[in-house]
């Protein structure tokens, strides 16, 4: 697919995609959703790509929402449809094999916070913002914010953000969980994918059976999560890189994972 509202690349082992409407400060309309799900596809069919990083275009804004304009012309119908296809594509991003890193740049409003939140983590420019302001629009964030937010901050705070649509700015949100770590502006891409290219050297087995141990723990008793963990180290232990990983520490050398 020839994409048009995002850019997409892969460069050792590190996919990025970078939200670029520029125009509308990076907004989600239909077609950049399509175009997502598309460059989700090719992520998956491609056995290196071990890590995805998520960005916006320009300084100004990593996503600024849902682009206001075509939300405005939807009904009933049209709104819920629109809300379920973000919420399935956002969890793809989720759900994906490998971790996926937002690198939030800018303004990260509305539809933008939801995709960051459907990271595995989020780094931050100084400067960037947060902010579910569909409140202040007469609707209220559908592309799983008020889910994921209140898992990850609270629900005393999620329910602050949302209710009152107010902005965060990128050191507040790094005091209340929603950002692991804070960068100065030019530093954060560079530190972005220091990150990513070390985790891309890692096991492709086990970093997927982590993230979907961690993932699949979340919502369960911790019993059925301690579960989830054991099967998954099992699987980890029948694979090659586990192999590789722990012959390499008792021969005293580097590992070279192949990702099996
Ligand atoms: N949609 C469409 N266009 C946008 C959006 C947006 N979300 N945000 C900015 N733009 C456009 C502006 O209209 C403007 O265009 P133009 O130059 O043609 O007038 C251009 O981008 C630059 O923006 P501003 O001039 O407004 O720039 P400022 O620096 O003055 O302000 C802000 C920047 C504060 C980011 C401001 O643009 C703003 O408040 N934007 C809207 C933010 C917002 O409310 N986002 C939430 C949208 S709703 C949402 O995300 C719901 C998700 C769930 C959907 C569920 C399915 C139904």
């Amino acid at each position: 697919m020839a994409y048009e509202n995002i850019i997409f690349d892969v460069t050792d082992g590190v996919a990025t995609i970078t939200f670029n409407r520029p125009k509308a400060l990076n907004a989600i309309n239909g077609q950049l959703l399509d175009e997502l799900a598309s460059a989700l596809d090719e992520i998956e069919a491609d056995e290196q790509v071990r890590v995805l990083v998520l960005t916006g275009a320009g300084e100004k804004s990593f996503v600024a929402g849902a682009d206001i304009s075509e939300l405005a012309t939807f009904n009933t119908l049209q709104g819920k449809l629109f809300s379920r296809k973000g919420q399935l594509i956002f969890s793809r991003l989720q759900d994906l094999s490998i971790p996926v890193i937002a690198a939030v740049n800018g303004f990260a409003l509305g539809g933008g916070s939801e995709i960051a939140l459907a990271s595995d983590f989020i780094y931050a420019a100084e400067t960037a913002t947060f902010g579910l302001p569909e409140i202040t629009l007469g609707i209220i964030p559908g592309f799983g914010g008020t889910q994921r937010l209140a898992r990850l901050i609270g629900i005393n705070r999620a329910k602050e953000m949302i209710f009152t649509g107010a902005m965060v700015k990128a050191p507040e949100a790094e005091k209340i969980g929603l950002v692991n770590r804070v960068f100065p502006k030019d530093k954060l891409m560079e530190e972005t994918y220091k990150t990513a290219k070390g985790i891309a050297k890692k096991g492709k087995v086990s970093l997927r059976e982590a993230k979907k141990s961690v993932n699949n723990g979340m919502n369960v008793e911790i019993g059925i999560g301690f579960q989830i963990e054991a099967d998954a180290f099992g699987i980890c232990m029948a694979s090659p890189d586990a192999k590789e990983g722990t012959g390499a520490f008792l021969e005293k050398r580097k590992a070279e994972f192949k990702g099996s």
